[in-house]
């Protein structure tokens, strides 16, 4: 049977051996369920980078770029980080390049993986689905904030071993935290993180309607996955899997 780990931050992935396993990055708020949410709505790939001045050299292959810092869209740069501003017809059929605080970089730092597959409550039942099938032993790596411990990647990891429990063996205390707080949670996500530090972030910047959007449960069958350097959704390619 294949197990499922979880790395509570990218700074930790020094401690995990990627070779030969399949990584879930995450980052719930917001990188990770925006880049689910452009997909679902026709972005045909996306680069994740690290850089700020390496995504915008990404405007002169005709793709755009989106960018944030410290939970605020970066100047010069065509969209931000809401999934919102993501779910509109001008997406269609468009490359993006984007670069964020945390989620970005936990998706690049995982490279030694033999698969890298982009995880949101949004797209929970996909991603569960196409692990089963992978068979491969499974770390989520949850992006956190600037290398710290962050509650709703954790709670993602903890649905995703519930999710995941008959098939898939987990006997570190790192998975077995995150299922109980997910169970602990689950009935009320958007209460539970009321006093979690980036929710509070979040809503200093007048942002609520994002942190709602974000916790909602399998919005959509959408599958994006790391191929050479870039992201695309593996359902809308099938030819790619
Ligand atoms: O850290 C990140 O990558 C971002 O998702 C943070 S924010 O939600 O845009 O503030």
């Amino acid at each position: 049977m294949p197990s499922i780990d979880v790395c509570f931050s990218p700074e930790l992935l020094r401690l995990y051996d990627l070779k030969g396993k399949a990584v879930v990055a995450v980052d719930i708020l917001r990188a990770t369920s925006t880049m689910v949410t452009a997909f679902a709505h026709g972005a045909a790939d996306i680069y994740p980078v690290m850089q700020l001045d390496e995504c915008l050299a990404f405007s002169e292959k005709g793709c755009l770029t989106a960018a944030e810092r410290d939970g605020i869209k970066a100047e010069g740069f065509d969209l931000g980080n809401s999934p919102f501003s993501y779910m509109v017809p001008e997406l269609k059929g468009r490359t993006i390049a984007i670069t964020t605080t945390n989620g970005t970089r936990a998706i690049r730092l995982s490279e030694a993986a033999e698969e890298i597959v982009i995880g949101a409550f949004l797209n929970l039942e996909t991603v569960a689905q196409h692990l089963q099938e992978l068979g491969l032993d499974v770390i989520v790596v949850c992006a956190g904030w600037k290398g710290m411990f962050n509650l709703e990647d954790t709670l993602y990891a903890g649905a995703l071993t519930e999710r995941l429990q008959e098939q898939f063996t987990f006997e570190n205390d790192a998975t077995l935290a995150a299922l109980h707080l997910y169970q602990t949670a689950k009935a009320d996500l958007v209460t539970y993180l009321q006093q979690s530090s980036h929710v509070r972030r979040l809503q200093r910047l007048g942002i609520q309607r994002d942190i709602e959007f974000c916790l909602q449960h399998d919005v959509f069958e959408v599958l994006p996955v790391w191929k050479k350097d870039k992201l695309v959704d593996l359902k809308a390619n099938p030819t790619l899997v």
